[in-house]
C-alpha cells in the first residue's frame, strides 16, 4: 500500500514538473518573439518593388494595415531628407538639411548632380535646410520657396525663407522673403506650405528661449502667414507675420476637407519627453508654450487636439491628411501616426510601420494619392542602414 501511495506521489511530482517546465518554455518562447518584434530589422525593401505589408489586417479601411497596402522605394542614399515637393510633370524635389535640393527626374531616378547648392546654409543640431514649397500657381509662377538656418557674422544663428526660380532641372538666384527667424541649434520649425487661401504658413520654433513663444511681436515659436513676397498676409490678428503663438516647435501643417488646419508640435525634450501634440490652428490663438503642456488648461491658452501623454514620444515632424486621417512622421517614436479625424476631433492616434524604417520626417500626399515618407536616420541621433535615407511611397487603401 505504501509503495503503491509513493509510486502515485512520484508520478504526480514528475508529472507536475514536465507541466509547469512545458509552460515556461512556451512563455520564454513567446516573450523572445515579442522582443524580436520590437527591435525587428528594417524592412529590406529593394528599390522600384513592391512588397505586401505584413501583419496586415483585412477588413480595415482604409488602413496602412490594409491587406492590399504595399511599399516602394522611391530614391535612397539621401542625407537628411526634409521636405518634398511634387512637380507639374511628375518630378519630386526634396530638400537634403545639409543645404541641397535634389530631383528625382520624370523617370523616378534621383539626378546625382542637385538641382541647388545652398552654400549660406548652416546644418547645425536640428536646424539646416528645412521646408520646401511650390507657388500654386506654378505654371505662370515657377518659383520654389525654402527655408533654412544660417549664420550672421558673429555667429548668431538665424532662419529665413527665400524663393528661387525654377529652371527644368536646376534653381535660380535666391531672394529672401522673410529673414531673421530666431534660430538655434535645436527648435528651428521649418514646415513652409500653402493654405487654401493663396498665403504661405510657416512653423517656426522657440530657438531654445521659451518665453519668445508667448511674444507676438518675435517671429520665435509662431505659426507665419504671409504673401509670396513675405509680407504679412491681409488679415493676420496682430498687424504682423504672426499667425499664432505659444508654441515650442512646431513641424508639421495640414489642412482638412473643410479648409481646418492641423499643426503637429514637439513637447518637451531631455530627461522628460512626452507630451508632444496635434493642434487646430485659428488665427490669433495662444498655444500654450511654455506655460502649459499636455492636458493643462488655462484661460486665454488652447490645449492640443490629442497630446502623446507624458510616457510617450512622437517627436511628430511632416503632416498630411487623406481618407479623414492626418498621418504624421515621428522621429523619435520611429513610426507613421495615423490620428483618425473626426471632425475637429481626434478619434484615435494609431501607429505604423513601428521601427522598421527608423526615424520618419515627411509626410506628404503624391499626386497619385499614395503617402510619401522620408527616412531621417542620417540626422546624427539615428542608426542608418547602407541605403538611408530613402523616400518611400505607400499605398493605404
Ligand atoms: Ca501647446
Amino acid at each position: 500500500m505504501k509503495k503503491i501511495i509513493i509510486i502515485i506521489l512520484g508520478v504526480a511530482v514528475v508529472g507536475g514538473y514536465v507541466v509547469y517546465k512545458f509552460k515556461f518554455l512556451t512563455k520564454s518562447t513567446l516573450r523572445e518573439q515579442n522582443s524580436g518584434t520590437a527591435s525587428a530589422p528594417r524592412a529590406n525593401v529593394k528599390s522600384n518593388s513592391k512588397i505586401e505589408i505584413e501583419n496586415s489586417q483585412p477588413g480595415l479601411t482604409p488602413s496602412l494595415d490594409n491587406k492590399s497596402a504595399d511599399v516602394e522605394v522611391v530614391a535612397q542614399g539621401l542625407d537628411t531628407p526634409w521636405a518634398i515637393a511634387f512637380l507639374p510633370d511628375g518630378g519630386i524635389l526634396v530638400t537634403e538639411r545639409p543645404g541641397r535640393v535634389r530631383l528625382v527626374n520624370t523617370k523616378g531616378q534621383l539626378e546625382p548632380t542637385p538641382a541647388a547648392t545652398l552654400a549660406s546654409v548652416k546644418e547645425i543640431g536640428e536646424g539646416g535646410l528645412l521646408g520646401l514649397a511650390l507657388d500654386p500657381d506654378f505654371a505662370s509662377k515657377p518659383f520654389v520657396y525654402l527655408y533654412y538656418t544660417y549664420s550672421e557674422s558673429g555667429g548668431r544663428t538665424l532662419n529665413r525663407m527665400v524663393r528661387m526660380k525654377y529652371e527644368p532641372g536646376k534653381l535660380g538666384e535666391e531672394t529672401v522673403l522673410v529673414d531673421r527667424i530666431p534660430g538655434a541649434a535645436n527648435h528651428n520649425g521649418g514646415r513652409i506650405k500653402f493654405g487654401p487661401d493663396g498665403y504661405l504658413y510657416i512653423t517656426t520654433g522657440d530657438a531654445q528661449n521659451p518665453s519668445q513663444a508667448q511674444d507676438t511681436t518675435t517671429l520665435a515659436g509662431k505659426i507665419l502667414r504671409v504673401t509670396d513676397t513675405g509680407q504679412a498676409a491681409p488679415g493676420n490678428p496682430f498687424g504682423n507675420l504672426v499667425y499664432t503663438f505659444g508654441h515650442r516647435n512646431p513641424q508639421g501643417l495640414a489642412w482638412d476637407d473643410t479648409g481646418r488646419l492641423w499643426a503637429t508640435e514637439h513637447g518637451r525634450s531631455g530627461i522628460q519627453s512626452g507630451l508632444d501634440e496635434v493642434n487646430i490652428i485659428e488665427a490669433g490663438k495662444n498655444y500654450g508654450w511654455p506655460t502649459i503642456q499636455g492636458d493643462q488648461t488655462r484661460e486665454g491658452m488652447v490645449g492640443p487636439a490629442a497630446n502623446s501623454g507624458p510616457a510617450k514620444t512622437w517627436a511628430p515632424a511632416g503632416a498630411a491628411i487623406t481618407g479623414g486621417s492626418l498621418f504624421f512622421g515621428g522621429l523619435r517614436g520611429e513610426a507613421v501616426y495615423e490620428a483618425i479625424l473626426d471632425g475637429g476631433r481626434v478619434a484615435e492616434v494609431k501607429e505604423h510601420y513601428k521601427g522598421q524604417y527608423g526615424r520618419i520626417r515627411e509626410v506628404i500626399t503624391g499626386p497619385d494619392g499614395r503617402l510619401y515618407i522620408t527616412t531621417s536616420n542620417r540626422d546624427g541621433r539615428g542608426n542608418p542602414a547602407a541605403d538611408d535615407d530613402r523616400i518611400v511611397s505607400i499605398k493605404y487603401n
